[in-house]
């Protein structure tokens, strides 16, 4: 209610000054003339001004790369991440000198040049060669900017070599993330969405004998350390988003297909709380797309470990389907033929 009212003396203030401002003009219409016509001193003070606000202005920028520079992520987790870190870093360069220039020239010249009564300005309508540089230099650069982020996406959206590659589904639901590994083969059993029913979440086809040793996990994402890891992502309702902001790698998971997305892991959360000085440091994704009500809650903790704590960990991990399970006849019922395959 007080800022209400605080608002509406605000907005009768404005109106009051500027029926003041009308009445003056009037006044002075009457009078003959314009007696406010501004003078060289009212213009040699406005410039003065410009220039103010110029250093002002430059000063809180540069205070705000000082105040929020160090609430930005740590240093790339991923050895892509890198490469997009420097990418970034080269565009905020390129843009920052820009801006730097042009500022400084706006508020500056409109400092130095301020309206004297004598002066006339030049009349200079066009200039080829002018035109020229300020459309073909733009362009280069943004050529190159372009081409390398590109040259980047694709590196880490083709498909990864599963080979030699660790493979590992990320499947998404309002509101978590389940996380299926390869098992000894590291290849995914096949899946489809009309088995999904009671435990079988996934809908993991149990027909498919590559899916037998396919390990799932809830709630926690282990990586090894120095391993291309070959992300394959389903989501099982609406369209989510894995994003992996220490890793700088994010990837929409959409319904009806999966999606892929490849880094290798360079620091352990080990090493990483060592660098933070932070024992309390995890990595973690995050849904990156709004899913519904409880999208702001939707994470999933990711541990780096190395190659070793990686083996002994998953080790301990359930099978999908152990082999005795199998024989002992506990498959989950077979899709019809025509419904296999997604
Ligand atoms: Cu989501």
């Amino acid at each position: 209610m007080v800022q209400l009212l605080i608002y509406l003396a605000i907005v009768l203030l404005i109106v009051a000054v500027s029926q003041l401002a009308r009445v003056f003009e009037l006044a002075s219409a009457l009078k003959g003339g314009l007696k406010n016509k501004p003078t060289e001193k009212d213009n040699r003070v406005n410039g003065r001004l410009w220039m103010v606000y110029l250093i002002s202005f430059f000063a809180f920028i540069i205070w705000q790369f000082i105040n929020y520079g160090p609430r930005t992520l740590p240093e790339a987790a991923s050895e892509s991440g890198v490469k997009l870190d420097w990418l970034f870093n080269f565009n905020m360069v390129i843009i920052f000198i820009v801006f730097v220039i042009t500022h400084i020239l706006l508020f500056f010249f409109a400092f130095k040049y301020y309206g004297r009564d004598k002066n006339r300005a030049t009349f200079f309508p066009h200039n080829n060669k002018l035109e020229l540089i300020w459309t073909s230099v733009p362009a280069a650069v943004l050529a190159v900017i372009i081409f390398l982020g590109l040259k980047l996406w694709s590196e880490i959206t083709t498909p990864a070599n599963d080979k030699t590659s660790e493979v590992i589904e990320i499947y998404t639901k309002q509101f978590d993330f389940t996380i299926r590994y390869a098992g000894t083969d590291n290849t995914l059993g096949k899946a489809n969405y009309k088995l999904v029913q009671g435990a079988n979440v996934l809908g993991l086809d149990s027909a498919d004998a590559n899916g037998h040793d396919d390990k799932i996990v809830k709630g926690e994402l282990h990586l090894p350390k120095n391993k291309e890891i070959s992300f394959k992502i389903r989501s099982q309702d609406v369209i989510h988003s894995v994003y992996f902001p220490y890793h700088r790698a994010q990837m929409n998971s959409v319904p009806g297909m999966t999606t892929m997305i490849h880094f290798k892991p360079t620091i352990t959360t080990a090493e990483m709380r060592k660098k933070l000085k932070d024992d309390k440091f995890d990595y973690y994704i995050l849904c990156n797309k709004i899913c519904g009500t409880s999208h702001y809650a939707m994470k999933c903790l990711v541990v780096v470990d190395t190659p070793e704590e990686y083996a002994a960990w998953l080790k301990k991990q359930p099978e999908f389907m152990p082999s005795t399970a199998v024989t002992g006849g506990t498959a989950i019922a077979e899709p019809k033929k025509d419904e296999k395959g997604m």
